[in-house]
């Protein structure tokens, strides 16, 4: 093993999907450290990463905090992780950046919770203004660069996706109202590999990990 990613709860834990989805597509060899995560933040957490924050990755003498600074290692080291075209390329950091800095009511509202269905929990005009805007960025991303496959880049499963995959969770977890477009893209994002791994491995997790606040939703 070339080092370590901490991740924390599966099931919970939307920012360790995206950075565990980078690492797995770069196909970086390193063992997956799982730090369960508590209701009031996660004391262990302050003496293994460096903002106290998980997804965290050490590989290979490199340390590197922050979801999209993950996805940017991983792409030096797999340039295929960006789209190939410049203007392509562009787009995608550009909808990359604007998931890691954004829609803080969507992930309010809706947290992710991949053992939960509540359809209709969550809708405020906040965090239906977040989807109305995620559903635009689907949307214009597959339309200009999609045409070659599901994803929002077409055939291959970028970094982008990976910035968005989480959000599709959201999706089948409250089922807020979606355009079919939106549907077909939330499903196709499901049926990757290495999002269903990561469903299974998240089922798998100690039943003694759940947090209230996220299963008490009603
Ligand atoms: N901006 C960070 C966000 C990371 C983040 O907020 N991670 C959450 C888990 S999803 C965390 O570590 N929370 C600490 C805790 O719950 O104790 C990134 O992009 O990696």
């Amino acid at each position: 093993m070339a080092g370590k990613l901490y991740i924390g709860t599966r099931r919970y834990s939307s920012w360790s999907l995206r950075g565990w989805l980078m690492v797995r597509l770069a196909g970086l060899l390193v063992e997956d450290v799982v730090i369960p995560l508590q209701a009031a933040g996660t004391p262990g957490l302050r003496a293994l990463s460096p903002n106290a924050l998980v997804p965290y990755l050490e590989h290979e003498g490199a340390k590197i905090w922050e979801s999209l600074a993950i996805a940017e290692y991983c792409a030096e080291l797999a340039p295929a992780l960006w789209p190939a075209e410049r203007i392509a390329r562009a787009h995608a950091r550009a909808i990359a950046a604007e998931m890691h800095a954004g829609f803080g009511a969507l992930r309010r509202a809706m947290p992710m919770n991949l053992g939960r269905h509540v359809p209709g929990y969550g809708q405020t005009p906040e965090s239906l203004a977040d989807i109305s805007r995620i559903e635009d960025i689907i949307a214009t991303s597959r339309a200009a660069y999609g045409a070659g496959g599901p994803y929002l880049f077409g055939a291959a499963f970028t970094a982008a996706d990976a910035m968005f995959a989480p959000v599709m969770t959201r999706f089948l977890s409250y089922e807020p109202p979606l355009k079919a477009a939106t549907r077909h893209y939330v499903d196709a994002v499901r049926a990757h590999q290495l999002v269903a791994a990561w469903y299974d491995l998240a089922a798998a997790e100690a039943a003694t990990w759940r947090l209230d606040k996220y299963e008490n939703l009603t």
